[in-house]
């Protein structure tokens, strides 16, 4: 899965990094880290996306570990690292498991930056719920860019759900009250809706996507149900920046990180995870159906930590 690709070409693991350069003195976990070794440790990971605090926090509870004498051999320090890195992704026992309503459709809506994989992602999770028995109907709110509608029909034509869209150039939010109303008619048991790229600096498109939350809340009590924030794997601690300001317009319920079959530096998925405490539900590894899954934290951890070669 996410980072398996990342170990064509015997790259060198994110462990066999830290043992090379962090634990250059045989000695280091019997009499506790040198100066010299912390700071390397600290390099590995911040080169590796972890940002600041996962890096500083990941560091000091190692070294305290070694220094009380509780990590004795080099499998010990890895595995506190897999084990500390899974407890800062800890995700819901089953991330794909959605919010329901008691009653009536549930509403997802799907936001983000442009080109993040928005579009891509509603399709995968309209296939997925489809699946599992899901009267799953698509809406169009991205009104904004041009061919952004025609996307979503074609993605939902192959997968068979109906899709409610508006004119282009149209209000996303009445888009939006229309795929609400048209859900309700049908008995659709799970709306999708798709909405514009936008920069979070984009004062005006993040108002637009207030204004989608607000209606939708105003149709059916108590949605959107749930928001996912995808974000690009790929971008690093930019993302970050971008995604602390979609917290502010709509809070999301979930991230889902996508590109993670590319060379993306897993790093930054803690580094997300920790900024915006809000769980990671899904990634996103390619671009067809069935390439959406949901966030086991601990396997992530281990591949994130181990794939790649020792030394
Ligand atoms: N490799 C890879 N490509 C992806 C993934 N998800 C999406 N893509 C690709 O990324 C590109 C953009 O995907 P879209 O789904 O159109 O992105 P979007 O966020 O809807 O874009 P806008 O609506 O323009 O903001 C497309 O070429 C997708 O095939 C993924 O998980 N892995
Ligand atoms: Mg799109």
């Amino acid at each position: 899965m996410a980072s398996s690709r990342v170990t064509q070409g015997k790259k060198l693991s994110l462990w066999g990094r830290i043992k090379r350069l962090a634990l250059t003195d045989v000695g280091a976990l019997v009499r506790g880290f040198k100066a010299a070794d912390i700071e390397a440790m600290e390099r590995v990971l911040l080169e590796a996306d972890f940002g600041v605090s996962a890096t500083t926090e990941l560091v000091d509870l190692l070294e305290g570990e070694v220094r009380r004498g509780r990590l004795k051999s080099e499998d010990d320090l890895k595995h506190a690292i897999v084990d500390r890195v899974a407890a800062m992704l800890a995700a819901p026992q089953d991330p794909a498991v959605l919010a329901r309503p008691t009653a009536g459709p549930t509403v997802l809506l799907v936001m983000g930056v442009n080109g993040t994989g928005k579009t891509t992602t509603v399709a995968k999770l309209a296939a997925r719920y489809r699946r599992q028995g899901d009267a799953v109907l698509l809406v169009a709110a991205d009104t904004y860019r041009a061919g952004a509608i025609d996307q979503l029909k074609t993605w939902a034509d192959r997968i068979g759900v109906p899709c409610v869209s508006g004119a282009s150039g149209g209000d996303p939010a009445a888009v939006a009250f229309d795929g609400l109303e048209a859900a309700i008619a049908r008995g659709a048991s799970l709306v999708i809706i798709d909405t514009a790229g936008r920069l979070h600096t984009q004062e005006g498109l993040m108002e637009e996507l207030r204004k989608v939350g607000r209606v939708v809340g105003r149709k059916i009590a108590g949605a959107p149900h749930e928001a996912f924030l995808v974000l690009d794997g790929t971008v690093g601690q930019n993302a970050v920046q971008q995604a602390r300001l979609f917290t502010q317009a709509i809070p999301p319920t979930g991230l889902v990180i996508t590109k993670l079959d590319g060379t993306a530096r897993g790093g930054a998925v803690v580094a997300l995870r920790r900024e915006l405490a809000v769980p990671i539900r899904f990634l996103g590894l390619g671009e067809g159906l069935d390439d959406l899954a949901p966030f086991d934290a601990r396997r992530f951890a281990e591949e994130l930590v181990e794939a790649g070669t020792d030394d």
